[in-house]
């Protein structure tokens, strides 16, 4: 598979409500899209990063700088056996895995496309349908999240998550479990404790949660270890976690017990297929994480699903929560047992909406081996 062009979009989609967590609000996603023309396919990856850096280090911009300076005129006309190859080429790049997952997932789906598979089975899944649940910005109050939670567990969904903060955490997960005592619950803080708060997360013991989800510093492994320790909830990491290495220390230091795997953090398919693989052998459960996708992400998050370490519901939900009208058709469904339906088309399994994307794009760079850069300031 050759690299013959690189098409990077920014477009510009709206939330149908803002979505709030310990590091802020956000309503206005700045995405990022990549297409890439490779052996003569097309495929398409999703740039996860935020609109600032308050989730991890890498933005919206920071990607767009380290693809259209670095990665894109890198790559642009090297041959690679296969997408799971790319990783090893963009090594001597530190970091940035949001920023080479987009180049990476969009050639797994050229090369499933060129293949004639679902991108699914070209990553080794196992599942027809997989498991799904939601994750709840922080609201105003308890009575708020309650019905939220309400609409949620009726339209079938298997998993609810709360994002917390201090201030607005023990309140308002007693308040749910009240009220839906058996539901699989968790809570994501998003790094907002410190390991003088164990007393505090400790008294979250009795909601016996599913798990609590990066309660302490996005950078820490450590000192989870030591909050893990102190309290019987099952810590998941989702932020310290970007490769298996990581995940590997994370496992053996006992730091936490559950890893949420998202693509992006972890650079791609092909470092989120051996992480999932390295913590199945050791017993650790993964799920699939999300970062506010559009369709497109979306549709690689499906893929991912769909591989057997990922035995609990993850954070992938239908197109509707989110979008007006996504970028892909069909847009992603969620049956009344909250699952999704794995697409059987090859490559990512959905239909990119050219049109629709063209419409919602700010801005363009292609690099193709013809004329090198262009760039369309539209
Ligand atoms: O920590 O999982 C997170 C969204 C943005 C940044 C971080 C996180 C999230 C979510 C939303 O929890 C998951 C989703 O619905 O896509
Ligand atoms: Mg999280």
């Amino acid at each position: 598979m050759k690299i013959e062009s690189i098409i990077l979009r920014e477009i510009h989609l709206r939330l149908k409500s803002p979505f709030e967590t310990s590091f802020g609000t956000v309503q206005n996603r700045r995405i990022l899209l990549v297409e890439v023309i490779a052996g003569g396919a097309s495929g398409w990856g999703e740039v996860t990063t935020g609109e600032t850096p308050g989730y991890n280090a890498e933005t919206t911009d920071t990607a767009w700088h380290i693809l259209t300076d670095f990665i894109g005129p890198f790559v642009l006309g090297k041959t690679l056996a296969h997408a799971f190859d790319f990783p090893e080429l963009v090594g001597h790049i530190r970091g940035q895995e949001m920023a080479k997952s987009g180049i990476e997932n969009a050639l797994w789906d050229a090369e499933a496309k060129l293949a004639g598979i679902p991108l699914s089975r070209l990553l080794g899944g196992t599942k027809q349908h997989v498991d799904c649940g939601v994750s709840l910005g922080i609201r105003e109050n308890p009575q708020a999240l309650l019905s939220k939670v309400d609409e949620e567990l009726a339209r079938g969904y298997q998993r609810i998550k709360l994002k917390i903060k201090p201030g607005k955490d023990y309140d308002f997960v007693r308040a749910v479990r009240e009220v839906f005592p058996r539901i699989l619950l968790s809570v994501d803080a998003n790094s907002a404790y410190r390991p003088e708060d164990a007393g505090h997360l400790a008294r979250f013991d009795e909601f016996n949660l599913l798990m609590m989800e990066q309660p302490l510093y996005w950078d820490d492994i450590y000192a989870h270890a030591k909050l893990q320790a102190q309290i019987k909830s099952p810590i998941c990491l989702d932020e310290c976690i970007h490769n298996t290495r990581h995940a590997l220390a994370a496992i053996e230091l006992k730091a936490c017990r559950i890893i949420n795997i998202k693509v992006g953090r972890v650079s791609g398919h092909a470092e989120a297929r051996l992480l999932q693989a390295a913590c199945r052998a050791r017993g650790i459960p993964v799920w699939c994480g999300g970062m506010l996708e559009s369709g497109i992400g979306r549709a690689h998050n499906v893929a991912m699903s769909t591989l057997p370490g990922f035995t609990l519901p993850g954070d992938v939900s239908a197109s509707s929560r989110y979008w007006d009208e996504d970028i892909i058709e069909p847009e992603v469904k969620v049956s009344r047992e909250g699952t999704i339906q794995v697409p059987t088309a090859s490559g990512i399994g959905y239909q990119v909406r050219r049109d629709r994307i063209e419409a919602l794009t700010v801005r363009s760079q292609s690099f193709s081996e013809k004329s090198q850069v262009s760039v369309l300031g539209l």
